[in-house]
């Protein structure tokens, strides 16, 4: 049945994703918060922080069932490094951005649903690493901007795929084009942000969706994850199919099972709408 979901406080993991360094990663009960940890350089992405987030989505503790991914001081994520934008050759710089897809993928495609939580600026990369997120929570602060086009170059992390998932192609272009910035309200209207919240409030936010999160059966939380985003690119006639057999995989399982006896005896909860 479905896992408590413990509001314990927050303890820094051991092992592996303790040593990495650019990461603040803790853990309560079956959520795991994993905190950008470079404020200095407002958490820019360069080599080691790619790859210490493809180590840690990859080797999240067992008992994890759902991930907050936040940024220390005032911004989320400033996106690429620009500093260790050297000179690569054509090929350098493909397996560069492969890498990049490698850890993304690693955070869409992973174990358990993510949640990004945004404040101050979610740029460049940044904006793709919270586009590689299930759910994105924004502060007042927040805002999101693709600077690549200013800077000469073309996003690298998956934006061109995910991005216009979210907003759709033209404000994608525009963006990239003419450097315009969207804030935290426009991105919710621009199916970029799933919830708003004030300044300073945006973190309990997101490990309260968390924990509601952590409590679905782990099928269904799979099958959103991994079924839902490759139907939605199959072709009607075999999205329908696919989706057959994903229901039947996941109404098979003994905890769908549980849970709909668990109704129809009264046990569980209904759905009500929302304060
Ligand atoms: C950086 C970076 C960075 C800050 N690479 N070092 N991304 C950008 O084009 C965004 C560039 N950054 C900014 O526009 C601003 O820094 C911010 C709006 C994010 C923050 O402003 P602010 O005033 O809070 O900080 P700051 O004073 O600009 O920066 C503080 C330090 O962080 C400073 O270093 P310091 O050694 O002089 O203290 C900055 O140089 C450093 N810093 N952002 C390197 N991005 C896979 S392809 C993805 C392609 C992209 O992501 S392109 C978008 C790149």
């Amino acid at each position: 049945m479905t896992t408590p979901a413990s509001d314990s406080p927050f303890a820094p993991v051991s092992g592996l994703l303790a040593g990495l360094d650019l990461l603040q990663i803790e853990q309560s009960g079956p959520v795991v918060h994993i905190r950008l940890n470079r404020p200095a350089k407002r958490n820019a992405i360069n080599d080691t922080l790619v790859a210490q987030l493809h180590t840690a989505f990859v080797n999240l503790p067992a008992d994890t069932r759902a991930v907050v991914v936040s940024g220390a001081g005032n911004h989320f994520c400033a996106g690429l490094d620009l500093s260790e934008l050297v000179e690569r050759d054509i090929h350098g710089a493909i397996l560069h951005s492969r890498g990049w897809h490698a850890a993304f993928d690693a955070v869409q495609f992973g174990k358990v649903p993510v949640i990004a939580v945004l404040h101050g600026a979610v740029v460049g990369g940044g904006l793709e690493l919270a586009a590689s997120c299930q759910i994105r929570v924004a502060e007042d602060s927040a805002y999101f901007g693709l600077p690549e086009g200013q800077r000469g170059i073309f996003v690298g992390g998956g934006g061109s795929v995910r991005i216009p998932r979210l907003m759709g192609m033209a404000r994608m272009t525009d963006m990239m084009l003419t450097g315009r910035v969207f804030d935290a309200d426009q991105g919710e209207r621009y199916g970029v942000v799933n919830y708003r919240t004030v300044d300073g409030a945006g973190l309990a936010k997101g490990i309260e969706l968390a924990r509601k999160i952590a409590g679905n059966a782990p099928m269904t939380a799979f099958a959103v994850m991994h079924a839902l985003p490759r139907i939605v690119e199959m072709s009607p006639a075999e999205g329908l199919f696919t989706e057959s057999l994903m229901a039947a995989a996941a109404s098979n399982t003994p905890e769908a099972q549980d849970r709909l006896r668990a109704f129809l005896e009264g046990r569980a909860g209904k759905v009500v709408k929302q304060p």
